[in-house]
Formats: C-alpha cells, structure tokens, sequence
C-alpha cells in the first residue's frame, strides 16, 4: 500500500491517503503519486479532550456534545470553538472500561432538549451500565435532573459494557456488553451481551421477540453479542451493529429482530489466550456477521453516512479501529456488507461522527478531535 502523507502546516492541517507512517510533527514528506489523493482526507485538529468516547451533534444548534470517559461531558460551540463542561451530568465509576459512555439526542431536542446519556457506576455487588435522560440547558451548560430509565444486569466486573445508543423509529436502542461473562449472551433472563429496545420513556418497548419466555429480561431486542460497540441505521431503515469479537472475528451485524448472533457458542475468532470457537457457519441457528475482521480492527464505534459531502459514501459503514489504528469504510446493499476502503490513521479511533455539512469528526483515545473533509473541499 502506497504511504502518502503530507504535513502542510505544522498546525492542524493534513492530508492523508492510504499512508502507514505518520512523520513526525513538522516533518514534512512530498509525494507526488496521482493514484492516492482520490481516497485522501483533509483533516483539521480542533481540540484535545480527556479520553474523549462519544460525539453528537446537537439538531438545530451549533453544538457538540462530546463525552469523556472519565467522566466529563463537555459542549463545544462548533461556530465560535469555545468549549464548556456541562455541570449536573452523572457521577461515573471510570475503573477499567467503566464511566461516562454515549450521548444521544432525542428526536425532540428541538422542543424539549432531552438527551439520554450511558454511564456507569458501582455498588457492592459491582459494576453496572446505566441510560438516563435529562434536559440539557444549552445557555448555562447544565443538565437537569436525571431520570435513570435501564441498568445492565446482573453487575459485574469493569469490562464490555458497550452502552452505545441509537435513536431509531421513535426507539431508543442500547447495546449491551457480555460483561466478560459470556454464557450471559446466550441467558434470556440477562440482559448482558444483547442489543435492547426501549420507548422514548425508558420503557422496555411492548412486544419484545423474547416476550414468549416469561423470565427474559425486559426489552431484549437481539441476543447472543459480545461488546457490541457501534449501533446505526441505513437509509431503508435496516439497523447494523459493529461488534468487538474475541482474538480476531470482529463483525458487522445485520440487526433482525429477535436473532441471536451466536456469541459465545460461534465466533470467526479464538479465544484470546488460545481455545478454538466453532466459525459461524450455515448449519446453525445463529445469525452470521454479513462481514467480519480477522485478524481484528477491534472496531469502537459505527457511523452510517448520509450526506453528499463525501461523494458516492450515502449507506456507507463507517468504523473506526482502536487496535487496528484505522478507518474503515463498508458499502453496504441492502442486508451485505463489503469492505471498499481502509485508511491508516496512527491512532485509536474511539468515535466517528457526521456533523450536519456532511464533514466526518472523530475522536481518538489519545485525545484528539478532528475533522476530516474531502481534500479539496
Ligand atoms: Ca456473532
């Protein structure tokens, strides 16, 4: 793969292709191979945040509310760049792969300025994710009293909590985690290591697939994940999911109302620390990934991009990779999925975001906010 990166200000400017190998700050590389730059990025860098996890761009404002895992949630004023802690947001436990999580607006955030936040916090018994909405004060960057709607259950220890957000048909749906504790996946009783459907109220949706099983946990939507740390949906209104695997088989899921996706019984990956898991194959009852990732990208986070910007991208998947340090891009046709593009970054990729002109910001676990446009834009 060509490496073609050239820094043109030692500031904020880059433009990438498909490089390997990030220079140094003020480094400066030329390279003149016409094939790269069609795939190439324009990317500015905004700000520095404290282990930023989730971006959303507030409708019908100028704001982005941008989490930080330890525990900040933080507006910045995309217009004037000025960027303020909101005060009231909830205590989190950030032990591990805990605190604060995702973001959300509500489909009324115009009339009401709700949002629904994930978190977690701690007990004696343990660890648990929890989603909350409360009305956020843009003037005085305040929210107000959290109403706790879901909790993850039973607590656990610090690990896979997913907790990633997606409002969809007037529904607020949740990913949840394993909580390394895998057979959990597969228990109806548990809502860990599924994908759950509530009201906008923070009610267990009417009608849960699992509803027949009088002790399934309320609202199971999906079973049988294992961290599934992106949710989004497509243009027809097809819901995916991107999900962190064990030792390699990361997937992207085609989300189908109550499928189980396997986990932990099949997998593409091994364990990690050796122990071979069945590959999903035709022959069983799980639904397979429509694409999957060996070795792993150890995908963070799934956009679903709808604007004109990028040209060509509409219905395209999104991923960010932490381990794999990259940017992946999936077009997907309906119910498949295939992987057209991949550009190296150098960072983890923790959050992937389309901002209302159609330009992409991420966030990286390293502290970065940026924004990525075509390079002649
Ligand atoms: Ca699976």
């Amino acid at each position: 793969m060509r490496t073609v990166l050239t820094l043109v200000s030692t500031s904020c400017l880059l433009l990438i292709g498909c490089a390997s190998d990030r220079p140094a700050s003020g480094e400066e590389t030329t390279d003149t191979d016409a094939a790269a730059p069609a795939t190439a990025f324009s990317i500015a860098e905004h700000d520095q945040f404290e282990a930023p996890w989730a971006l959303e761009f507030l409708p019908g404002t100028d704001d982005l509310l941008i989490t930080q895992r330890t525990g900040g949630l933080m507006l910045r004023d995309q217009a004037s760049g000025e960027v303020r802690e909101v005060s009231g947001a909830p205590n989190v436990d950030s032990a591990g792969q805990g605190g604060m999580h995702d973001v959300v607006a509500s489909p009324t955030f115009e009339q009401d300025q709700v949002v629904y936040l994930s978190w977690v916090s701690s007990s004696d018994d343990g660890a648990q994710g929890r989603v909350g909405r409360a009305e956020l004060n843009l003037d005085e960057a305040e929210l107000g009293d959290i109403e706790e709607i879901w909790q993850q259950d039973p607590a656990q220890s610090t690990g896979h909590f997913a907790l990633r957000m997606l409002m969809h048909e007037d529904h607020l749906f949740v990913t949840s985690g394993d909580r390394q504790e895998s057979d959990l996946a597969q228990d109806l009783e548990s809502n860990l290591g599924s994908i759950v459907r509530l009201t906008l109220a923070g009610e267990p949706a009417p009608g849960s697939p699992f509803a027949e099983d009088s002790d399934a946990a309320a609202g199971l939507y999906t079973i049988g994940h294992r961290n599934p740390l992106g949710i989004a949906a497509d243009s027809q209104g097809n819901l995916w999911s991107s999900e962190m695997g064990p030792e390699g088989g990361d997937e992207l899921n085609l989300i189908i109302e109550g499928a189980n996706y396997g986990w932990p019984e099949v997998s593409m990956g091994v364990h990690y620390g050796g122990g071979e898991i069945p590959d999903h194959s035709d022959n069983d009852e799980f639904e397979p990934p429509r694409t999957y990732w060996v070795p792993a990208i150890s995908p963070g986070n799934l956009l679903i991009y709808q604007g004109d910007l990028f040209t060509g991208w509409r219905d395209s998947a999104l991923l960010g990779g932490l381990s794999g340090q990259n940017l992946v891009r999936v077009e997907l046709d309906g119910e498949s999925a295939e992987q057209v593009d991949e550009w190296e970054m150098g960072e983890r990729i923790r959050a992937v975001e389309e901002a209302p002109d159609g330009a992409l910001w991420i966030a990286t676990d390293a502290g970065a906010l940026m924004e990525l446009r075509p390079p002649r834009d």
